[in-house]
């Protein structure tokens, strides 16, 4: 997942505590680690970014779904002081706030952060001088540091779409790829490019052809001529690398799934999300008797187990077996 998102867009009445509880939750991701009190947090977020009124009081707020105690009196204090006593500490945190600065670099996660903070190491220039203490991911996210904390406009990831269309048509004109991610979702900007390909030869359970494993090797090879810059890693099924329009551009962060083409669909719906929408769409699928996960559609008998995949030739088609009524990709921004 990209780094630092925030819910409070155009329209969030709640953008303010929405902005107080997702620095908390980076906090409590890349500081204490504490993974629930990151989802908790950024539930709550995301719970007052959705919410159509401006929330009053901390009371107001616990009868929203997902806003507890602990939370609602941060509310409370926020709305009685104009800060958070919490949030005033970390700021004076050097430790802290050194952390979550490394998390910022494309590689590094919290684990890392810590280790290198441990070691004396609190800003990017001083990673700059310690390159042999990263691994490759984390070199090339520090090299391009600046222009990974860049968001794409619109505009250049269609212009990066066609370029990557054209590109692997002329290769073969049976691929098919889908830009996912917030992209699809409509986005005015996106993080990252989140590609899905996939080939009407690729198929689930014929065993790991030689031919597979070469086909996204090869497909890079193709965009390294004009698009691709640098690989951060290359498996037989997924490419997560660096690319550039031209050089008015910043580099951006790539990544290409090969995909069989039973599973294509499935991983659309995954890859475009948001995780939230995911989130909320397993629980439904769930609660009519199937598992949905990146992969495949299964219906999960009386025994628990999961069944075989149901064939899936559309979108459209996990949503109706599942009985969720269908959600374009832009109704999915929650
Ligand atoms: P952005 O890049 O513009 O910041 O937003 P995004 O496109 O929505 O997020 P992303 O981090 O690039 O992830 C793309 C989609 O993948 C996301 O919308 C839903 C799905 N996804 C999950 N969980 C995870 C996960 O743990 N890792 C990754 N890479 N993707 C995930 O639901
Ligand atoms: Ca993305
Ligand atoms: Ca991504």
């Amino acid at each position: 997942m990209s780094k630092r998102k925030n819910p409070s867009g155009a329209g969030n009445l709640n953008a303010d505590f929405c902005d107080f509880l997702m620095e908390l939750s980076e906090y409590e991701k890349n500081v204490s680690r504490n993974i629930h009190k990151f989802n908790a947090y950024k539930k709550a977020a995301g719970v007052l970014a959705a919410h159509h009124k401006r929330i009053e009081s901390g009371d107001e707020a616990k009868k929203l779904n997902g806003i507890g105690d602990k939370i609602a009196k941060k509310i409370d204090e926020f709305l009685q002081t104009g800060k958070l006593r919490k949030l005033e500490t970390i700021h004076q945190d050097e430790q802290a706030k050194a952390i979550n600065l490394l998390t910022r670099v494309s590689g590094i996660g919290p684990v890392k952060a810590a280790e290198l903070v441990r070691g004396g190491i609190i800003s990017i220039d001083g990673l700059r001088l310690n390159l042999d203490k990263l691994n490759h991911h984390q070199i090339i996210g520090l090299k391009h540091f600046e222009d990974f904390e860049k968001k794409i406009p619109r505009s250049e990831m269609q212009e990066l779409e066609s370029k990557l269309k054209e590109i692997i048509f002329e290769m073969d004109s049976e691929f098919t790829i889908t830009i996912c991610g917030s992209y699809r979702r409509g986005k005015a900007e996106s993080g990252d490019i989140d590609a899905l390909v996939t080939h009407p030869s690729l198929k689930v359970g014929e065993g790991k052809k030689k031919r597979d494993a070469t086909l996204l090797k090869t497909l890079v090879e193709q965009l390294r001529e004009s698009l691709v810059t640098d690989t951060i890693s290359m498996g037989d099924t997924k490419f997560m690398g660096v690319c550039r329009l031209s050089s008015e551009f910043p580099y951006r962060r790539l990544d290409i799934r090969l995909i069989p083409c039973e599973q294509y669909h499935c991983a659309v719906l995954y890859f475009t999300g948001s995780d939230v929408f995911n989130k909320t769409m397993r629980a439904h699928a769930l609660e009519q008797g199937f598992t949905l996960n990146e992969y495949a559609l299964r219906p999960v008998g009386v025994t628990g187990i999961p069944g075989e995949p149901i064939p899936i030739s559309s979108e459209q088609d996990i949503f109706d077996y599942i009985n969720f009524p269908y959600k374009k990709p832009e109704e999915r921004n929650m």
